[in-house]
């Protein structure tokens, strides 16, 4: 029997869509959970995350989110997000690993949360496949260790797997709490041969799990978390905040224009 492992990505203190997630992989019978980070921010229970990773993450990499927020925050929002993590918590963000290589079926596989240059720097599904192409190669970041297959990432909340040339293969896993592109926390499972250099089958899913979206919104609201209006419609929606602001925005523009 091959092995099975699932890849989730960007939880942001989401509890319920993780706990959906987790139970979905558990009962795939699958033990080995890897995560490409972003496990605090946007949502109400960063801590719980955190304990959670902790327990039953057999690799845990570091996010754009898990990085920043040690840093003094200006914005309230942000420092409320801050305020419910311990130091140890916030000691345990900062210091996880930039990226993550191994063997499966005799592809070398490489995770990471944003790209091969940080965890802030952003690259988009719908850049050029030179800038996809880029993020196989080494770099102070990822470590010189033999140069992936196959690169696989989180951080923009949308879920693709693309071939941006022969030979390499690219996929981003999605976000479980947070998720930008459908509704519904997304997650992959990679099934092959792991820690084996010898060619053999091998492939890729991304497994969608519905979940109380309701429950979680009730959540931020009895904790009284800040924003939590925009984090309904992201979760509701999957329009993210930025993206809302400015449909606000020109609505008001084109009323005043019509008025005017
Ligand atoms: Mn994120």
């Amino acid at each position: 029997m091959p092995d099975k492992l699932a890849i989730i990505s960007d939880l942001h203190g989401n509890m319920d869509a993780l706990e959906a997630v987790m139970a979905d992989i558990r009962q795939r019978g699958i033990d080995t959970v890897y995560c490409l980070g972003d496990l605090i921010g946007k949502g109400p229970d960063g801590d719980l995350v955190v304990d959670f990773c902790q327990q039953h993450v057999d690799v845990v990499l570091r996010g754009n989110w898990d990085d920043g927020i040690k840093n003094p925050q200006t914005s309230p929002t942000v420092q409320w997000w801050k305020d419910r993590l311990s130091q140890d918590c916030l000691n345990y963000l900062s210091n996880l690993p930039n990226s993550h290589d191994f063997w499966l079926s005799g592809q070398r596989v490489r995770l990471f949360h944003a790209s091969h240059i940080s965890e802030h720097h952003r690259i988009r599904h719908y850049t050029t496949a030179e800038e996809h192409l880029s993020m196989f190669t080494n770099t102070p970041f990822t470590g010189d260790g033999p140069e992936p297959d196959i690169v696989g990432y989180g951080d923009i909340h949308s879920a693709f797997m693309i071939y941006p040339d022969r030979h390499k293969m690219l996929f981003n896993a999605g976000s479980v709490g947070n998720p930008l592109d459908v509704p519904i926390p997304v997650y992959v499972v990679m099934t092959g041969e792991v820690g084996c250099q010898e060619q053999a089958p091998y492939s890729m899913e991304f497994v969608r799990v519905p979940y109380d979206v309701e429950k979680q919104i009730e959540r931020a609201r009895s904790l009284n978390m800040p924003a939590t209006d925009a984090y309904a419609i992201e979760l509701r929606t999957a329009v993210y905040r930025g993206v809302q602001k400015r449909q606000t925005e020109e609505k008001r523009k084109l009323r005043h224009k019509q008025h005017g």
